[in-house]
């Protein structure tokens, strides 16, 4: 250890349907005052450093979702939460909401009933029931366009739909993937090789934003449920969960072509077999997703950063 004392951050490590989400509790940058949208750029632009040495080795996996807690200017919500993980920073993230719950009150910070995040793309309102239980209140899903097709160099034509469920998704059916746990490097090869191609033929979500998830979706393991799916994000990690934003676009997708109604429940299978029940209501003419899952608390510590560790800042494990 050097001379100098290290920097400090307190983290809350939960997982949420498999999937792990880190929040950043205290110890962070000073990111001012005003929209979140502007807080998050001075981070992105200003202390990189932070989302790189939580997230990356040594402390941390590519698999892992940060949550930056802040406070916010809106005193209905009980914090606002700046999101990110190892390829950059995320406009929402669904299994990382509910971590950010189940967080908030392992801090004692809230107790059961209905409360809300900010996020940098709008207000997310959540019920906590108390244990790991939680529903969140999705920002409002839409699809762009249905059935585009990209040809995959090395694996033909693919078709699917381009929807926002908080972030952008392309959503796939007709590949020739089974969605098995065994088969996760190819599927992440696969996926992988879609988003090229999207982003070779010019396809984007609105205002030329990149489609950075792509989603694959089979037929459940367990009838139970309605349906598996297979996330890649956009760091090359899959998502552990069934992508509660993901799953967001998948009901916009379903609304659209009539094979879900308001109100019913969809059952959405992750890679591992957890799930996620979804519903979707119609508001002022939008489709508002509402997704349940369940968090576990999986660590409450702080991370230390010597000045002097030549790794302070991170190492980038992904190589693509
Ligand atoms: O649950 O929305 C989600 C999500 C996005 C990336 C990883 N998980």
């Amino acid at each position: 250890m050097s001379a100098a004392p290290p920097r400090e951050i307190e983290i809350v490590d939960s997982h949420t349907a498999g999937e792990p989400t880190r929040v950043v509790v205290s110890g962070g940058p000073d990111l001012g005052e005003g929209a979140l949208q502007h807080r998050l750029a001075r981070l992105r632009d200003e202390h990189d450093d932070l989302r790189r040495g939580v997230i990356e080795e040594p402390r941390g996996s590519d698999i892992l979702v940060g949550a930056l807690l802040g406070p916010s200017a809106d005193s209905t919500c009980a914090a606002s939460v700046i999101f990110f993980n190892n390829a950059g920073y995320l406009n929402m993230c669904g299994h990382g909401a509910i971590g950010v719950a189940v967080t908030l009150a392992h801090l004692g910070r809230i107790g059961p009933g209905r409360h809300r995040l900010e996020t940098p793309v709008g207000q997310v309102g959540f019920d906590y029931g108390g244990g790991s239980r939680v529903t969140i209140e999705n920002v409002p899903c839409h699809r762009l366009l249905h059935s585009v097709t990209v040809d995959v160099p090395d694996y033909g034509f693919v078709t699917g739909d381009v929807a926002w469920g908080g972030n952008w998704f392309f959503l796939v059916g007709d590949h020739r993937e089974q969605l098995l746990r065994s088969h996760v490097h190819r599927l992440t090869d696969v996926a992988w090789r879609i988003r090229r191609a999207l982003e070779q033929g010019g396809i984007t979500g609105a205002e030329g934003a990149p489609i950075d998830h792509i989603e694959l979706f089979g037929p459940p393991q367990d009838p139970a449920n309605d349906s598996r799916n297979f996330v890649l994000c956009p760091g090359g990690a899959y998502d552990r969960s069934p992508c509660g934003t993901g799953t967001s676009a998948k009901l916009a997708c379903l609304l659209d072509d009539g094979e879900l109604r308001p109100g019913q429940t969809w059952r959405q299978e992750s890679i591992l077999g957890t799930v996620f029940e979804a519903t979707a209501e119609i508001r002022d003419g939008r489709i508002v997703p509402r997704i349940t899952g369940d968090a576990y608390i999986t660590g409450h510590g702080r991370l230390l950063f010597d000045p002097g560790d030549p790794f302070r800042q991170g190492v980038s494990e992904t190589a693509r």
